[in-house]
């Protein structure tokens, strides 16, 4: 029998319960909209989270490639300048651990004293990943936080006084728009002490040819990434969405500097959701926007550092500058 090692920070049955009331909710208020949205972050089901991994591995995909290389190659530099004393090891989110295990594997090689704590919403991604980590690293000292990633950033604070270091990486930051980044950021701020550690992956601005390529793979594993959304109104909550009357759409929004994502209506058609008790239309070649990724100029890091009271300690780039993982310092 293996041993649960993570927490629960919610009963688990009242946490999927509202899980599912605001999934239901967000899926009303986005549907009913003029111009049609979906939260990306519903796309994470267990087939969403499949179809990110084998998105992370395409061709046209750069981002982990590259921030992978970046970690390859600087972690030497990164756990130095981390690893002073003492820390817990945060992680937000968990992917399936490819980059993190660069960091765990260095960090442990110089004997830093840390204890590692994945947090996730999700209970199958944190348990997922402990298992993971259990066979791969026996005498690593971790917990997974099956919670908000706040939730867990204020239990933490109360339970010890460590120094925090938090990884945000994969350019997830670049899922939310600009203002939702400004709250994460100071939220962010707000849990955390003085000295504490910040380390967040961005991606950066580039040809806009190489952009759109990335969200634009020949395999077709994007399209089917965003069709998840549909699959999973369907599946959950009892939606008759046909997914072969919609065409998958990435374009590169100059003005927002963003990949927009979206999922087209090829015909003038209606879709009932069954628990919201709602049939509604979508007209010919009409757009349901399902993801924005936000793309980065070091200045508009500069900018959200600033803003936000941290300071930044070093840019970790690749030497085509398209990725950078950014460490920053808390000062209060
Ligand atoms: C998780 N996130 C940073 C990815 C991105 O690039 O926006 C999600 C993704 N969407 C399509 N491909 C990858």
């Amino acid at each position: 029998m293996t041993e649960q090692n993570y927490r629960l920070f919610n009963e688990g049955e009242n946490i999927q319960f509202k899980t599912h009331q605001e999934f239901a909710n967000d899926v009303l208020i986005g549907l009913s909209q003029p111009l049609k949205w979906l939260p990306s972050k519903y796309i994470y089901d267990r087939q969403g989270s499949r179809l990110f991994q084998e998105i992370m591995e395409l061709p046209e995909y750069y981002l982990t490639r590259t921030e992978i290389e970046i970690l390859e190659s600087r972690k030497n530099q990164i756990s130095e300048e981390i690893g002073d004393r003492e820390f817990n090891l945060i992680e937000l989110g968990c992917g399936d651990g490819k980059k993190t295990k660069i960091i765990l594997d260095e960090f442990l090689r110089k004997k830093h004293r840390f204890h590692f704590y994945p947090i996730d919403i999700s209970e199958n991604s944190i348990s997922d990943f402990m298992n993971s980590l259990r066979s791969k690293y026996p005498d690593l000292r971790s917990e997974g936080l099956v919670s908000d990633y706040f939730e867990g950033l204020y239990w933490l604070s109360a339970q010890n006084h460590k120094k925090n270091v938090v990884l945000f990486l994969g350019s997830n930051i670049g899922n939310f728009t600009p203002l939702k980044a400004g709250v994460f950021l100071s939220s962010l701020w707000k849990a955390l002490n003085n000295g504490d550690l910040v380390f967040i992956g961005f991606d950066l601005r580039k040809n806009t040819e190489t952009m759109v390529r990335a969200y634009n793979d020949k395999k077709g594993v994007t399209a089917a990434f965003n069709k998840n959304l549909l699959k999973r109104i369907n599946r959950e909550l009892k939606g008759n969405f046909d997914l072969d009357q919609f065409e998958f759409y990435a374009t590169y929004d100059v003005v927002e500097g963003a990949i927009q994502s979206y999922l087209i209506s090829e015909i003038k058609q209606e879709v009932f959701i069954g628990e919201l008790k709602w049939l509604f239309s979508l007209k010919e070649k009409e757009p349901i926007h399902t993801e924005s990724s936000y793309k980065y100029l070091t200045s508009d890091i500069e900018d959200m550092a600033d803003k936000n009271n941290f300071e930044i300690i070093e840019n970790y780039h690749d030497p085509n500058k398209y990725f950078v993982d950014s460490l920053w310092k808390v000062v209060k």
